[in-house]
């Protein structure tokens, strides 16, 4: 028996059309119109929650648009968040952070508006219901599907600005395809404890490191106010020793995540042996060389939004860090 499913709207291009230039156009009601096979689904609701350009959120809106996903799961729903992909990642990844529920949370979205040939919305929105709906889909937290490949909301990014592929999982790939709306999952990802934040309203800037970064950029954000930082450091873990100072007093007045700059990234332990090394890293920066530098500081900023303190971010960190 296929489960009952929510579908939430929250703009981005999937909800954009135009004769010229995209803006947003279609709220849930019109987007489940566009996909005469959904006309079949048992019981399917719509909720408009927003009707944005995924550029235009914040992190207040990425919390609300979780807990509105949570909720429906809550009530034995499958799940499908309709987002522009500029920032699916994001919000796709604080839900997954937040979630410890059995039905699928399904982000979806399109990289063609809603008025252009070949528009790839109606598609993935018919894909992301049948995976929401699948009993087979129980248990997977949240994911994101696109172009007929599932991902992992932890693995997930946006590779390609404008292929209607645009997401990829440079870790280890999908975890599942969906064909003539038949779902296939072949990884279940491994589930972590859920961090619940009662709020978002914080600032935790991305940091990147290059050759000859003195450390400013790393100061300039503690001195703006940071609640937190994510740094991303070089290769396996690395930085040069003017930037290793600016982490040094970093760390001093707030929680610092350390992501790195390679897409399939690993902080290692012991393979160097001068200033900036990895285990220099290790010694100062919670390490997260699993997750990219955009869902680190989502999962940082849930943990801080939930109090959690040092010893508390770094247990949450713990299975991040590869
Ligand atoms: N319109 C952009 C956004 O809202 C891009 C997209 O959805 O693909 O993120």
């Amino acid at each position: 028996m296929p489960r009952p499913v929510t579908i939430l709207s929250t703009g981005g291009t999937i909800a954009m059309s135009g004769d010229r230039m995209a803006v947003p156009a279609l709220d849930g009601a019109a987007l489940v119109a566009a996909v005469p096979s959904l006309a079949q689904v048992r019981d399917l609701e719509v909720e408009s929650v927003c009707e944005l350009a995924s550029s235009h959120l914040d992190t207040v809106d990425a919390l609300l648009i979780a807990e509105a996903a949570l909720r429906h799961a809550a009530r034995g729903r499958g799940v499908v968040v309709t987002h522009g992909t500029d920032t699916l990642e994001e919000t796709a990844y604080l839900t997954d952070v937040m979630y410890g529920g059995d039905p699928p949370i399904v982000f979806t979205g399109a990289i063609r508006p809603a008025s252009a040939p070949g528009a790839d919305g109606p598609a993935n929105l018919g894909d992301a219901v049948a995976l929401a709906a699948s009993v087979g889909g129980g248990g997977l937290g949240v994911v994101v599907v696109f172009a007929g490949r599932v991902h992992a909301a932890r693995y997930v990014r946006k590779m390609d600005s404008t292929a209607a592929e645009p997401f990829g999982s440079p870790h280890g790939g999908a975890i599942g395809v969906i064909h003539e709306g038949r779902v296939n999952i072949g990884t279940f990802p491994v589930r972590r404890p859920p961090v619940v934040p009662t709020h978002l309203d914080l600032r935790v800037p991305i940091v990147p490191t290059w050759l000859g970064d003195d450390g400013a950029l790393i100061r300039a954000a503690v001195e703006d106010h940071a609640h937190g930082l994510v740094v991303q450091t070089l290769g396996a873990g690395h930085l040069g020793p003017r930037a290793l100072a600016a982490l040094r007093e970093a760390v001093a007045r707030i929680p610092v995540v350390a992501t790195t700059r390679p897409e399939r990234g690993a902080i290692l332990y012991e393979t160097y042996g001068f200033e900036g090394k990895e285990a220099d890293i290790r010694e100062l920066a919670v390490a997260a060389g699993g997750l990219s530098s955009q869902a680190a500081r989502m999962k940082l900023l849930a943990c801080l939004g939930a109090d959690l303190d040092g010893y508390g971010i770094a247990e949450a960190f713990l299975h991040d860090d590869t």
